[in-house]
This record gives C-alpha cells, sequence and structure tokens, in this order.
C-alpha cells in the first residue's frame, strides 16, 4: 500500500490528498495516515494547503519498494522481508526457507539495516552497523547438493560485477568467499544449505557489503585488514542502487549456472582472482596446508600445489 502512495507522490512535484484518496480508493484520513507512516521512515514530505502532498527527499534506507523500483529480474528480490534490525538475515531467511508450502518463492530476499549477531563462517562474528548492506537470497535449485562451492564462487563474481557497474571500483575474489579492493576485505559470502543425499532441499546465500561505513568505526582488530566502498570512492555510495545491480547480475548468473554449467562463470572467475598463482597457507580445519594456488576446477575446489608436487583439491577452507 505505502509502495503505491510513494508511486504516485514521484509522478508529481504536487499531489493533492484528495487526488490521492481517489487513486488508491481510500479516505482522505487514510491518506494522512500514510504520510505520516512515511514521514516516520524518515520521507520528508511537505504538505501545501493549495497544492497538496509534496516529495522532497527520500530516507538511505533499503524500503522494499525503492529496492523493487526499476529492478529488472524475474525472481530474483520479487518477494522482500525487510527489518531495521534483525540478528541475522542469514539465519530470518533459514527460518523462512522452510515453509516454501507456505508460499515462501525462489529468490526471496531477506535485508536489514543493521544486524545485532551477523554471522561469518565457522561461527565467526560478522561486523554488521548500520550502512551497510546485509542482505541473503533463499534459492530452491534442483541441482546437486556438490553444486554449494559453485554458487559461493558464482555469487562472488555477481558482487564484482555489480560493484564495477555501481561505482567503477576494481575488486578481486579471494577463494572462497571474500571480495578485497587492494587487498583488504570489502564484502563476505556466507552460504547454507539443507540437503538430502543428492537434493538439495534449500540454499541461503547471504552477502554481507561494506558499503557506506567510516573505516574507523570498524573494530580496532579487524580494521587494518577491511575496507569500505565509502572509504575507497570517497564518497557514500547508493545502496539501493548496488542492492538492483547485484540482484540483477546474480539471477543473470545464476541462471547461467543453471542452464549452461560452471565453465563460463569459471573463467570469470579467474579473470577476478586474487588467489590464483599465489603461494598461499590454508586452514581446513584439522591442519594447515601450505602450496601454490594452480587452478579452481570445475566443481569449485581450489587445486593446490604443496612443495614436494603433490596436487590437492580444497573443498572448503581459509586462506591465512
Ligand atoms: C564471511 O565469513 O566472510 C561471511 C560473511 C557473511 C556476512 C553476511 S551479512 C548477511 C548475511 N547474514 C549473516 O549473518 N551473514 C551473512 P568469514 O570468511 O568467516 O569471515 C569472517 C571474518 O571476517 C571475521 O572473523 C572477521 O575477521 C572479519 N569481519 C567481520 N566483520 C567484517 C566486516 N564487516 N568486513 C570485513 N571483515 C569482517
Amino acid at each position: 500500500m505505502t509502495g503505491n502512495i510513494i508511486k504516485f507522490l514521484r509522478e508529481k512535484e504536487y499531489i493533492s490528498g484528495e487526488a490521492l484518496a481517489q487513486k488508491l480508493s481510500i479516505s482522505r484520513v487514510a491518506v494522512w495516515k500514510q504520510i505520516q507512516g512515511l514521514k516516520d521512515m524518515g520521507y520528508e514530505i511537505i504538505a501545501n494547503q493549495n497544492l497538496g502532498y509534496c516529495l522532497v527527499s527520500r530516507p538511505d534506507l533499503l524500503i522494499p519498494q525503492e529496492i523493487q523500483r526499476r529492478l529488472f529480474t524475474k525472481y530474483i528480490g520479487k518477494e522482500i522481508y525487510y527489518y531495521p534490525e534483525i540478528k541475522s538475515t542469514n539465519i530470518m531467511a533459514k527460518e523462512k526457507a522452510l515453509h516454501r508450502e507456505d508460499g515462501i518463492i525462489e529468490g526471496t530476499l531477506i535485508i536489514a539495516e543493521r544486524q545485532s549477531a551477523g554471522k561469518g563462517r565457522l561461527g565467526r562474528e560478522w561486523f554488521s552497523p548500520a550502512g551497510g548492506i546485509w542482505l541473503s537470497i533463499i534459492l530452491y535449485p534442483q541441482l546437486p547438493p556438490s553444486y554449494i562451492p559453485r554458487i559461493t564462487l558464482m555469487t562472488a563474481v555477481a558482487v564484482v560485477k555489480a560493484i564495477k557497474i555501481c561505482t567503477q571500483i576494481e575488486s578481486q575474489i579471494k577463494w572462497p568467499n571474500d571480495i578485497l579492493i587492494n587487498e583488504k576485505k570489502v564484502c563476505g559470502i556466507l552460504t547454507e544449505m539443507s540437503a538430502e543425499l543428492d537434493i538439495i532441499n534449500w540454499v541461503v546465500v547471504g552477502i554481507g557489503i561494506n558499503a557506506n561505513i567510516d573505516i574507523r568505526d570498524f573494530p580496532k582488530d579487524i580494521q587494518k585488514n577491511t575496507t569500505s566502498l565509502k572509504e575507497t570512492s570517497g564518497k557514500e555510495i547508493s545502496r539501493v542502487k548496488l542492492i538492483r545491480i547485484f540482484l540483477q547480475e546474480f539471477e543473470k548468473y545464476y541462471e547461467k549456472l543453471k542452464k549452461k554449467g560452471f565453465p563460463s562463470i569459471l573463467r570469470e572467475w579467474k579473470f577476478y582472482s586474487h588467489t590464483l598463482g599465489k603461494k598461499i597457507r590454508v586452514d581446513i580445519g584439522e591442519k594447515i596446508i601450505t602450496g601454490e594456488a594452480i587452478d579452481i576446477n570445475e566443481s569449485g575446489a581450489l587445486v593446490l600445489k604443496k612443495e614436494d608436487g603433490e596436487l590437492i583439491e580444497i573443498i572448503s577452507g581459509t586462506i591465512i
């Protein structure tokens, strides 16, 4: 409902309460209430006795109607759950993903202005203050569970592309789930799923992008290795625009993955890779392996050449 009133307020400089009431088929009191609601959300609306209402400015918030306006996707982001603050968009998305029978559709988005308990991999914390982009996408892919690493890599390519299109900033992918700008982390991806032997029940892809965050606001222990888009470009970026472009890129690559397979996406991944060709140390949980990152194979695993020449494939790990 509020979406419609915003649409009409945008169309003209001024629109009378009466015209709005007519267009929306509601009373003038109901129009007034909706206007108050928008003001509470941060919309600046002035009322002129003779001319009516005028939308002066929009809040810098990730309000679904703002994201969906001019969003050219078929299904990603068609349904959005928006929260000023929740613990974690991934936790919320996982709860919702269980309810496919109750109408939760593929591409449903959970988005929050802040997360009070944002999650990284392996129980790590993800710092998520206001100004960032914290969102999760629910997917129901008809793919085998072994495709999960490919979904993470594909998401990374979509993020790099979106950042480039929206801000002209070049970023790189650090295997498996980090996006870096000048060696510093600007984005992390957390892919979670529920699967049976050979079918995926649901996938939740969580994306955290440090958009308009001041570097001095990050916790001291991560400040050195962290950056934000605002920090890099020297100005605030439009989070709504970046999300829109990202969702479009995400859908494009996800469709490609399902219909054409992984090789073409992998080629792009390699182009943006920060990892390949480097001597690295990878923590795989039970031990740390050292070697040269020589390739990513067709299933998304990192191929490491150890000092003794042995090649090993690593599905999941953290480069340290
Ligand atoms: C990740 O984990 O990089 C995945 C992060 C995914 C976050 C998104 S936000 C939306 C969705 N909802 C969630 O709850 N999560 C997802 P990992 O590779 O484990 O990296 C975590 C490490 O990155 C931490 O241990 C810190 O060292 C560092 N870190 C924490 N917050 C950061 C931030 N905002 N920017 C850069 N680095 C950060």
